[in-house]
């Protein structure tokens, strides 16, 4: 298959997946919208094109691992589990009420796929480092991958994990830093900056590279390339748009937290449903 059939396959399912997300706000009444949707394109890919892991065997010692190191971007990986068929799509409806499997922060002693309790951040990158040196250590074949926000960079433990997984070689890590410049009270550059982004975990001993998050070609062919460079673990600064793929919500800060109306819902809905018309328009057209 050509690479940019690939592609425009995944940019859909990324749009269903999306649309999940829309099915769990309209429960719960609102939800982190905007780190959820910048996130997403690359969550989908991860999922459905290079992780070795099956809702049906999810706890196989052989899968590549996912670590939602910003909890609060919980929503992304619950609409690709239920796209990935990890759980009945019905759970979906029961975001936000009291007992439901998909809290808003991901809880692995409720959910099937889960890795590890995340919401408290800063603490993806070490929790991750240590599950990839486990794997080192047994010989397994198996990948560690983190979703890290920008926001989130200079807290916690992060980097004590950061220097850990360079001292020890672990090129079976990849760390996807969401860089989509906001954070919960504004522009990342004013809260706490980690910038530039990319010299600091170079200096800690990293591979790195940087793409568009929310390009799905570009996403596939860093995917192809890991790791970077044998014997270090790899970070992909990804630059991306908060709350991507609602033309209402991009870039806002407003956004971070959506309580959100009918009315909106239903467009994002249009909104998707016409974005998904479109690329099987050009799914057809590329099979003439
Ligand atoms: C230890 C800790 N401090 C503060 C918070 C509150 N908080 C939730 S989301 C967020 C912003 C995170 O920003 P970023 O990583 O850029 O994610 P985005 O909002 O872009 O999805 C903060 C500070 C928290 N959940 N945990
Ligand atoms: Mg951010």
């Amino acid at each position: 298959m050509s690479d940019k059939r690939k592609a425009i396959e995944l940019m859909i399912k990324a749009e269903r997946c999306r649309e999940n997300v829309i099915r769990m706000i309209r429960a719960g009444g609102h939800g982190h919208v905007g780190g959820a949707f910048s996130a997403i394109d690359l969550v989908a890919a991860l999922y459905f094109h290079a992780m070795n892991i099956d809702g049906a065997d999810a706890k196989n010692p052989d899968r590549d691992r996912f670590l939602l190191s910003a909890g609060h971007k919980c929503l992304a990986q619950y609409g690709v589990l239920a796209e990935k068929d990890f759980f009945e799509k019905e759970i979906l409806d029961t975001y936000g009420k009291l007992g439901s499997l998909i809290p808003g922060h991901p809880d692995m002693h409720k959910l099937n796929g889960v890795e590890a309790n995340t919401g408290a951040l800063g603490h993806g990158i070490s929790i991750a480092a240590g599950m990839a040196m486990a794997g080192k250590l047994d010989q397994k074949a198996y990948r560690v991958f983190v979703v890290t926000g920008d926001g989130e960079l200079p807290e916690g433990s992060n980097w004590e994990g950061a220097a850990v997984a360079a001292k020890f070689g672990l090129d079976n890590l990849v760390v996807f830093v969401d860089n989509n410049g906001l954070q919960i009270s504004g522009a990342v550059t004013e809260v706490m900056s980690m910038e530039p982004i990319d010299c600091k975990f170079r200096d800690f001993g990293w591979a790195v590279t940087e793409i568009d998050g929310n390009d799905m070609e570009q996403i596939l062919n860093v995917l192809e390339q890991l790791p970077l460079e044998k014997g270090k673990p790899t970070a992909v600064i990804c630059k991306t748009v908060k709350a991507k793929g609602l033309s209402f919500g991009e870039n806002q800060t407003d956004f971070h937290f959506w309580n959100a109306s009918e009315e909106l819902l239903r467009q994002a809905e249009a909104e998707m449903e016409e974005r998904i018309a479109g690329l099987q328009k050009q799914l057809e057209e590329m099979k003439q």
